[in-house]
């Protein structure tokens, strides 16, 4: 099996998280960092004989790691990447901050700029006290001031923990290679196909939502040439504002990627979701990728007749105008290579390319 990272950065393929570098800090985090540091010992050379001068540069050296701390870390924030991140990833993070991800960005490089002329004014301030006492109240003056600086603008941090988590979790996409995403409702075998015919283990259970994040699998073709193959989260029958985050980064993926899309269905009279819903949903999805990327597979064909798969695709051109193109078991692997074979001919023929010679 291909590991993701290596693999992709193998071939010189940028990952989210290679451009994404964040830590999940809060304003609490940072005080008790900054506390800690305002308390520790400082050592003046003794050749400074002058106690007040002594006790001066004591204050400003411990104002300035409280200072060095907090530019450091919010910089780190301020510097996260914006225009130069591929759509797919940048709307992955605003799922993950609902909608914040620039917001979280504009108020770390405001607490940056207030820092540094806090600072400029404070180091001035205190080697200008003309006493112990006041150069301490000056150096407490300033750690109180540049905390409440941060805590007033890092109400979107708290977001910070869910993108390290989406950052740690979004597969590498290399846009160079065909790529096949593989939708429908939740249950309706998604995992259990990707699983079957690519690289990818994600995990298969009977309940809903089993997966709840994109996961990346590769088919390889020829030395260096991979077909990627995205197992997405179940998209559910209902508006697409109204979808939850589980379900609008399958939308994000189905959004933003040049690719050819398995909207799967199950079409047994016991599928988890009724047929009528899943035809909804395809409809959800042809608004958004349109009817020529979609390749309509029929799953779970070993448990259903050959007349209610008839009745079935009856429906899927009746009320959808699809053609079901094929139907198929994952579970026993029936159709599967077949499948491949021809997404990927599809692929070729919107994309002008003859990737599937290689299969
Ligand atoms: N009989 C039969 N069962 C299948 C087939 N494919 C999948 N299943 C079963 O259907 C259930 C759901 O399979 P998953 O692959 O997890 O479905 P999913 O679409 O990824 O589900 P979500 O992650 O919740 O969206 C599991 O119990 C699978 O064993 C099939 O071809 N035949
Ligand atoms: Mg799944």
């Amino acid at each position: 099996m291909l590991e993701r990272n290596s693999f992709d950065r193998e071939l010189g393929q940028i990952c989210l998280e290679d451009l994404v570098k964040v830590k999940p800090v809060t304003f609490d985090s940072i005080r008790s960092s900054a506390l800690n540091l305002f308390i520790q010992k400082v050592s003046i050379p003794p050749s400074v004989k002058d106690e007040l001068k002594r006790v001066k540069l004591r204050y400003v050296a411990k104002c300035e790691r409280v200072y060095q701390l907090i530019a450091t870390e919010i910089s780190a924030i301020a510097r996260l990447p914006i225009n130069e991140l591929h759509p797919f990833y940048l709307e992955l993070l605003n799922i993950a901050s609902d909608g914040h991800y620039q917001d979280i960005i504009k108020s770390a490089k405001k607490i940056v700029v207030i820092a540094s002329d806090l600072w400029r004014e404070y180091r001035r301030k205190i080697l200008n006290s003309s006493s112990h006492e006041e150069a301490k109240k000056l150096a407490r003056e300033f750690v109180g001031r540049i905390l409440s600086l941060v805590k007033r603008n890092s109400h979107y941090f708290s977001y910070l923990q869910e993108i390290t988590k989406t950052v740690k979790t979004t597969p590498c996409v290399v846009t160079e290679w065909p790529t096949v995403i593989v939708a429908g409702m939740p249950q309706v075998g998604k995992s259990t196909l990707v699983s079957r015919i690519s690289s990818a283990k994600p995990k298969i259970s009977p309940y809903p939502f089993t997966t709840k994040t994109v996961i990346m699998g590769h088919v390889k073709l020829k030395e260096g040439l991979y077909l990627q193959i995205l197992d997405t989260p179940g998209i559910l029958d209902r508006p697409l504002e109204d979808l939850n985050t589980i379900e609008r980064k399958a939308i994000a993926t189905l959004r933003h990627l040049k690719a050819v899309t398995v909207y799967l269905m199950d079409p047994s009279p016991d599928s988890y979701y009724s047929f009528e819903s899943q035809l909804n949903v395809l409809k959800s999805v042809e608004s958004i990728v349109g009817k020529e990327r979609i390749f309509v597979v029929f799953n779970k064909i070993d448990k259903v007749d050959n007349e209610r798969v008839r009745k079935c695709a009856d429906l899927v051109e009746k009320v959808a105008g699809f053609q079901v193109r094929l139907a198929i078991s994952a579970l026993h692997g029936y159709n599967v290579d077949k499948l491949l074979n021809e997404v990927l001919k599809l692929y070729d023929t919107i994309y002008g390319t003859s990737y599937h010679r290689e299969l």
